[in-house]
């Protein structure tokens, strides 16, 4: 039950106050963007009406995370709240439509990609389960760059997404932190030593409201924002010599100016690190100070704390919690240790080892010269452990060192200091402990665990897909949100005429959206009897692009030569962003947008062979896209990608995977059965195996005429416009060095398309499959992880 009722007097309110701020008569005169600010800040009184949570008897997981990619919030909490009937009735009255003015809303791109949506995807599940928990992260005045295509080529442009003037956070001055950074150490005794940063700086804490599910729950997730603190003393920076040469330290709302943006790749830069520690210490202090406000003793802190590192972004937060009860709280090394040892657990997202962090000694021990000292006696406790049970062994301690050669691993800090280390699905979770850390599963066996990631349904379908909501709510007739397994019950529909046809005119439909969405950002009409091929995520080597570029290629030469040649017809959406150093995958979207321009121009290609790359991806543009979807590319090399989250938001809302055994694809393969799911290309064994035989990429390209003439298309006329290089990045990878084998798997890729054609045009087969991959996933809900992070991490 709700406590709660809607208030039309409180957004009255608002209303009367907003009249006169816009210095308008009455809200007949608002317009879009000013009804968003009324719509949102009355929301926001709503969900903060409802009480705080009674202490509970349950540890309290804070979630630290340097990503939270929130996505609109107005929309989603209003139906968390229970109220967005409501609200819509309210505006209706104004002759207004709740879903224009929520179109106003901008997305706060606080992250990148997956780690940062799964975070914001966990915060939602842990408000709806009622798990008690603070997400903490960054408040960045920048968010993840804006993207535009100039000929092709993207440009990145500064995401100044309006940090000041947000409608859903507010400044908890309650909450305030004070964080040093540099300056000297001085002993005191035994492991006691009192730290002199030679600069200070001040965290705020920015806070928004995480609403759970219509059960009354709302819990922060708390943002810290860089600012010069006021005892800023100029005597102590000059003494910190180091940082003297760094003049924009001296702003210290520096910190929080930029995300970086960076997807599975490590940012090895100063600013960072100090990020990172900035987010630590805050997140830190804050949580000691709740635990003992609670009424809490500081012995039994890791029996009601759980810190849960998202990625090893968040370490430092280790040696900061050893750090202050050590030299604060002047507990012994090993009560501290025993404290630290039970409150952390760490999820790995990659095994990529360029994603893997570690940071130059030298710079962390400027930064952070007591945490640094804490570090290496961590390392030297560990390596007598190391020895034990390996005998003096240098090529074991090489690999298991937290500090070796001059270098600062965080990985390896976390492993050794974490109860839990988890991977993010099962082959991912298997492959971290055989190909990773085998050594560390030696000698610590029980150490490891897999959580398989899972999607909010809130989102990704009540929210994202609101017919096809609709339609499931009519024919299960109980809040499957809540438990999604119940989705289960739609296969005894699966033969029904009435609930096939409106399943399939819900996906009709929401291409005809996306058409429009196409239509109006690229001037592309298209058709939307064609099968709409989706590749939505960041660009990335590993993700493969480009072979799904190949086949678009070679897809088009087939069909030049042989214009009567049966096809189904196509079209491929791409959306995703390419981190600004990375010049290769920023080739792959180039190489994308003149492909897409040659065959949108051509006009025997018309509404049948189309390509659309949308722009500046974002949580929202996703959830225009993925409703629409037939088919999700999900087409990594096996053993690379080590989940993916948008393969299940898109098989949840109908559309088959065409994927490789990787990541989640293959527990997707499981619960949707074979004949539901296009698998092709090789598989982790496979990889290995040709791999060890040694790899000749420029053998597939010889041999094969139609890989060589689709590679040899981007060399060619139009498409580079003469010149030659243009995409010479993308082709000299491909053809010298292949780390991805796209050309081994160009194949087994292509047959799976031709698969895709001919299934399709059986549209009763079809539809079926798609009807049993939304009854099949349900145990990709994110409420399921969390009661997986519930029973394997957190509640032991
Ligand atoms: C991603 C993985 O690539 C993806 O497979 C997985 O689904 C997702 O995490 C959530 O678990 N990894 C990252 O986002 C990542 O490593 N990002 C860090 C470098 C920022």
């Amino acid at each position: 039950m709700l406590q709660n009722q809607f208030s039309q007097a409180s957004f009255d309110i608002v209303v009367q106050k907003y009249c006169r701020y816009f210095d308008v008569d009455s809200a007949e005169q608002f317009s879009l963007s000013q009804w968003y600010q009324v719509l949102a800040e009355g929301s926001l009184a709503l969900a903060y009406a409802i009480p705080a949570q009674k202490k509970a008897d349950t540890r309290h997981v804070n979630y630290l995370s340097m990503e939270f990619l929130i996505g609109r919030l107005t929309g989603n909490n209003l139906m968390n709240l229970g109220y967005y009937q409501q609200a819509k009735a309210y505006l209706a009255n104004y002759g207004v439509e709740i879903v224009d003015v929520l179109e106003q809303e901008r997305d706060p791109a606080l992250g990148n990609g997956g780690l940062g949506r799964l975070a914001a995807c966990f915060l939602d599940s842990m408000a709806s389960l009622g798990q008690p928990a603070t997400g903490y992260g960054l408040h960045y005045q920048y968010g993840l760059f804006k993207q535009a295509f100039e000929n092709g080529v993207q440009k990145e442009s500064a995401d100044f997404w309006g940090r000041n003037d947000y409608p859903w956070q507010s400044h908890n001055p309650a909450k305030t932190q004070l964080v040093g950074f540099g300056g000297k150490i001085q002993p005191i005794k035994d492991d006691k030593y009192e730290w002199q940063p030679a600069l200070t700086i001040q965290g705020k804490a920015y806070d928004l409201p995480v609403v759970g599910y219509q059960n009354n729950v709302v819990q922060p997730l708390r943002l810290w924002q860089a600012d010069n603190d006021q005892t800023f003393s100029f005597e102590k920076f000059n003494d910190g010599k180091f940082l003297l040469a760094d003049k924009e330290i001296v702003n210290a709302a520096a910190l929080t100016q930029v995300l970086y943006p960076n997807d599975n790749h490590k940012a090895g830069q100063k600013l960072r690190l100090m990020q990172q520690y900035f987010h630590c210490a805050c997140s830190v202090a804050d949580i000691l100070a709740r635990h003992l406000a609670q009424g809490h003793r500081l012995q039994d802190f890791a029996k009601y704390q759980v810190i849960q590192l998202n990625d090893t972004h968040p370490t430092l937060a280790i040696p900061e919690l050893m750090r202050v009860l050590l030299d604060d709280y002047d507990l012994s090394w090993d009560q501290a240790w025993e404290i630290c040892s039970n409150t952390f657990a760490y999820t790995n997202h990659t095994l990529l080892p360029e994603a893997l962090e570690q940071w130059d000694q030298r710079l962390f021990k400027q930064l952070l010269p007591r945490h640094f000292q804490i570090v290496d006696k961590i390392n030297r406790l560990f390596q007598q452990k190391v020895r034990s049970e390996f005998g003096k062994n240098p090529q074991i301690w090489e690999k298991l060192a937290i500090l070796f050669d001059y270098r600062v691993r965080m990985a390896n800090l976390c492993v050794v200091t974490c109860f839990k280390v988890n991977g993010v699905a099962q082959i991912h979770s298997d492959l971290l402990v055989t190909d990773l850390f085998p050594e560390y599963h030696k000698i610590f066996p029980t150490k490891f665990c897999n959580v398989t990631n899972g999607i909010t349904p809130r989102r990704w379908i009540r929210q994202a897909n609101p017919k096809l909501s609709d339609l499931l709510d009519r024919t299960l007739q109980t809040d499957w949100t809540k438990n999604l397994e119940q989705l289960q019950g739609v296969e005894k529909y699966v033969e029904d005429y009435g609930f096939r046809t409106e399943y399939r005119q819900i996906k009709q439909h929401n291409k005809a959206i996306l058409s429009a969405e196409i239509k109006q950002t690229l001037g592309l009409s298209v058709n939307e009897d064609a099968i709409f091929d989706v590749q939505i995520k960041r660009f990335h080597e590993y993700k493969r692009q480009h072979l799904n570029l190949l086949n678009i290629i070679a897809t088009y030469q087939q069909l030049k030569d042989n214009p009567n040649m049966p096809f189904t017809p196509r079209l491929f959406v791409f959306s995703g962003k390419a981190a600004p150093g990375y010049y290769l995958a920023k080739n792959i979207i180039h190489a994308i947008n003149n492909v897409a321009q040659v065959i949108n121009h051509d006009k025997h290609m018309k509404d049948k062979l189309q390509v659309a790359f949308l722009p500046d991806y974002r949580v929202s543009l996703a959830e225009k896209i993925i409703p629409a979807a037939d088919v999700s590319e999900q087409i990594s090399m096996a053993g690379k990608e080590a989940s993916g989250t948008g393969n299940m938001k898109l098989a949840l809302n109908g559309a088959l995977t065409l994927g490789t055994l990787d990541g989640a694809n293959v527990e997707i393969a499981q619960m949707v059965g074979a004949e539901n799911i296009f698998l092709f290309g090789h598989t982790v064994e496979s990889v290995r195996e040709l791999l060890t035989q040694g790899y000749d990429p420029k053998a597939y390209y010889q041999q094969n005429p139609v890989l060589k003439s689709a590679v040899d298309f981007l060399t060619k006329g139009a498409v580079c416009q003469g010149n030659k290089a243009m995409f010479k990045l993308m082709i000299d990878s491909l053809i010298e060095r292949d780390p991805f084998l796209v050309l081994a798997d160009f194949d087994s890729y292509m047959v799976a398309q031709q698969r895709i054609g001919q299934a399709y045009l059986d549209r009763e087969a079809w539809l079926h499959s798609c009807i049993l991959n939304t009854a099949r996933l349900g145990m990709f809900s994110s409420d399921r992880s969390i009661r997986d992070y519930q029973q394997r991490i957190w509640l032991k």
